[in-house]
């Protein structure tokens, strides 16, 4: 390649898995014929790349990449991007797939009905030798509420309330969703959570959301809801959670998300009785729907038109 195929075929720099990147190099080479992607390396042509996906990118990222001009996040969150050290010019760009999306649907499905079936209760008696039968509830007599109304929330919220469950909703912004109790702002959160049995996070992890799942936030909640959190760990005050769920104001949690991954072996949350983890999958990217988001963004941005997904910098997600 010369120095002019950089221009007429504009470089998207890879830096993620390697197995993964073959479906991406696949992709682009079968359908993006007019961009060349390129694998990271700090030496060579990807770093004069106008583009970049990643999950995890270079150190010094606007020394690493001067000529970046949007950054490509592997995930849907994108907390650990050190967005406030690149220029304003650069946009990022959160991913959106329907696998993706399909995925989280699956395990907050998975994870309300635990709940809701007493799961981690029984998962304690069964350790204990017991068997305790409780009433079995119906769905319509038991409340999920879950922030955070964006892509994942609403899929979510739709599935939730197809097994008859009444659902409410909490965002920033005020939104009319068909069949959903919504609710939004800070002013309204104390209703929202008066009405939740099962609370369900997918927040973006932003200085307005860390740690807003705290003891007082649970205090807000009936006795003996139970949380779902598939957002990020630093949503929830871990010290708070244990001491809820072992006072009995918590009947049980089912956790994606910890603030420390991987957590200690010794970490009380993952010795808990009333506690069912799992390490950070409750959904992944797939390649090849995320290729094709990448290129639908890299052609948009060439043409001059807005990037979707890109990120509103200003509110951090
Ligand atoms: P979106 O950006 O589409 O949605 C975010 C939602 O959160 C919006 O409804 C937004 O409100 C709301 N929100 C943000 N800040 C506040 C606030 N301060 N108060 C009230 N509501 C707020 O994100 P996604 O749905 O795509 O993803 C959500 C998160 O899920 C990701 O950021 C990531 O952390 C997590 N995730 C976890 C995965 C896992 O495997 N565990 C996989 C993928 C994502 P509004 O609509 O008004 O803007
Ligand atoms: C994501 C994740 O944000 O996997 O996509 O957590």
């Amino acid at each position: 390649m010369t120095p002019a195929d950089a221009t007429t075929h504009p470089l998207v720099a890879y830096k993620s898995d390697p197995v993964r990147g073959a479906v991406w190099h696949d992709i682009f080479a079968r359908e993006a014929p007019d961009l060349r992607l390129v694998d990271w390396d700090p030496h060579g042509e990807a770093a004069q790349a106008r583009y970049l996906v990643a999950w995890t990118p270079p150190e010094d990222l606007p020394r690493a990449m001067p000529r970046l001009e949007a950054l490509f996040c592997i995930g849907a969150g994108i907390d650990h991007l050190p967005v406030g050290e690149l220029p304003r010019t650069v946009q990022v760009v959160r991913m959106v797939d329907p696998n993706l999306t399909a995925s989280m649907v699956e395990y907050v499905v998975m994870a309300v009905l635990a709940l809701h079936r007493d799961l981690p209760f029984y998962r304690r008696e069964q350790a204990a030798g017991r068997w305790t039968p409780r009433p079995v509830l119906p769905a319509t007599e038991r409340r999920v509420g879950i922030m955070g109304l964006g892509v994942l929330g609403q899929a979510a919220a739709r599935a939730v309330a197809g097994f008859g469950f009444p659902v409410r909703g909490w965002s920033a912004s005020a939104k009319a969703l068909d069949g959903i109790e919504t609710f939004a702002g800070d002013a309204a959160l104390g209703d929202f959570l008066a009405g939740t049995d099962i609370l369900v996070c997918l927040l973006p992890l932003t200085p307005a959301t860390r740690g807003l799942l705290d003891r007082a936030l649970f205090s807000r909640l009936p006795p003996g809801a139970a949380l779902v959190n598939a957002g990020r760990g630093g949503h929830v005050v871990e010290a708070d959670l244990l001491a809820a769920l072992d006072g009995g104001r918590l009947s049980g949690a089912i956790l994606d998300v910890l603030a420390t991954e991987p957590p200690p072996a010794s970490h009380p949350l993952l010795a808990h009785p009333l506690v069912m983890a799992t390490p950070h999958v409750a959904s992944a990217t797939q390649p090849a729907g995320a290729a094709r988001q990448v290129i639908r963004g890299v052609r948009a941005h060439l043409r001059g038109e807005p990037i979707a997904h890109a990120i509103d910098r200003s509110q951090g997600y």
